[in-house]
C-alpha cells in the first residue's frame, strides 16, 4: 500500500496519492510510516530530475502532494504524541539562499506536538536575522535546514556569526536537510546533524532536559 502511494505520488497524480494516504491512516497505519513513503516518493522524483526526465513543475507537484499530506496527517500527530518539551525554546530556519521549506516544516510541526516552543523564520534567511531572532527569542536549540549544495556555505556563515555576536554558548545548533551529513556538520561547526524530524526533537529533549 505504501508502494502505491510512492507510485501515486512519483505518477504526480494528486487526488490519488491524497486518497491512499487518506486510506492508509483509516486503516491504521503509523502515520510516520507515511511520511516516510512521501520522503521515499521524493527521492525518486529528485533522482528523476537530477537526469532531466522530470522539471520545475514536477518538484512543485511532488512538494504540494506532501504538503497536502502534511496537512492531513498533523491533526493526527497533534493526538497521539505525549507532549516531551515543555519549555523548550527553538528556533528553525532555512537558511539563506535556500527556499526549500517542507522538511522544516516537518520538523516545525514534530516539535511542536512534542510540546516546544517553536519560533519559525521561514526560507531564505539571512544570519543576521537568525542572530537578532536569538537575542529576541531565547531559544535553547537553533535548527537550520537546507536541501541545496549552497546551503552549507550559508550554515557555516550563521553559525560563525551566532559565535560572533558571542551567543554560542548559549545554544545548541542543529542541521538537517536532503544534503546534509556528518561532515557538512563539522564544517558548519553545529552540534548535531539530524537525519529526520524526530531525530530533531529527540536531540531537542536531550538538549533541553527531557522534561
Ligand atoms: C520539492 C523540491 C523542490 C520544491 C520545494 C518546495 C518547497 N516548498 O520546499 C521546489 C520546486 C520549489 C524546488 C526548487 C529548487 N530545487 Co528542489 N527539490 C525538491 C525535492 C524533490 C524534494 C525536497 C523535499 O521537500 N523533500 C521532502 C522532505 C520531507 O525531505 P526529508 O529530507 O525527508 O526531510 C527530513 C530531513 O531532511 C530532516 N530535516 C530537514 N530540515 C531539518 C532541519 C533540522 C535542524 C533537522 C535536525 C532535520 C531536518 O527532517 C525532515 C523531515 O523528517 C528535492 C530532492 C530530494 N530528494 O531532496 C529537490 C532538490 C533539493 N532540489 C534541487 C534543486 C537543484 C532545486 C532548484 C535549484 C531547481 C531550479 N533549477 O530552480 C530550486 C532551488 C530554489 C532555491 N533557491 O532553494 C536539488 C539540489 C541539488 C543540490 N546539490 O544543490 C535536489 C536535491 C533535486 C536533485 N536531485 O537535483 N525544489
Amino acid at each position: 500500500m505504501s508502494q502505491e502511494l510512492i507510485d501515486a505520488m512519483v505518477g504526480m497524480k494528486e487526488e490519488e496519492a491524497i486518497s491512499i494516504a487518506k486510506d492508509l491512516l483509516d486503516k491504521g497505519e503509523d502515520p510516520l510510516k507515511i511520511f516516510g513513503a512521501c520522503r521515499d516518493a521524493m527521492e525518486v522524483v529528485g533522482k528523476r530530475f537530477e537526469k532531466g526526465e522530470f522539471f520545475l513543475p514536477e518538484l512543485m507537484m511532488s512538494g504540494e502532494m506532501l504538503r497536502q499530506i502534511s496537512e492531513i496527517i498533523k491533526p493526527l500527530l497533534k493526538e497521539d504524541i505525549q507532549s516531551v518539551g515543555d519549555g523548550g525554546k527553538v528556533i528553525i530556519a532555512t537558511v539563506k539562499g535556500d527556499i526549500h521549506d517542507i522538511g522544516k516544516d516537518i520538523v516545525v510541526l514534530m516539535l511542536d506536538v512534542n510540546g516546544f516552543d517553536v519560533l519559525d523564520l521561514g526560507i531564505d534567511v539571512p544570519p543576521e536575522k537568525i542572530v537578532e531572532s536569538i537575542k529576541d527569542f531565547k531559544p535553547q536549540v537553533v535548527g537550520l535546514s537546507g536541501f541545496l549544495t549552497l546551503a552549507f556555505d550559508s550554515m557555516k556563515e550563521t553559525v560563525d556569526m551566532i559565535e560572533d555576536a558571542g551567543l554560542r554558548g548559549n545554544i545548541k545548533i542543529m542541521i538537517g536537510g536532503g544534503q546534509i551529513d556528518e561532515e557538512i556538520r563539522k564544517y558548519a561547526g553545529a552540534d548535531a546533524y539530524g537525519k529526520d524530524a524526530m531525530e530533531a526533537v529527540r536531540l531537542s529533549k536531550d538538549w533541553i532536559g527531557g522534561n
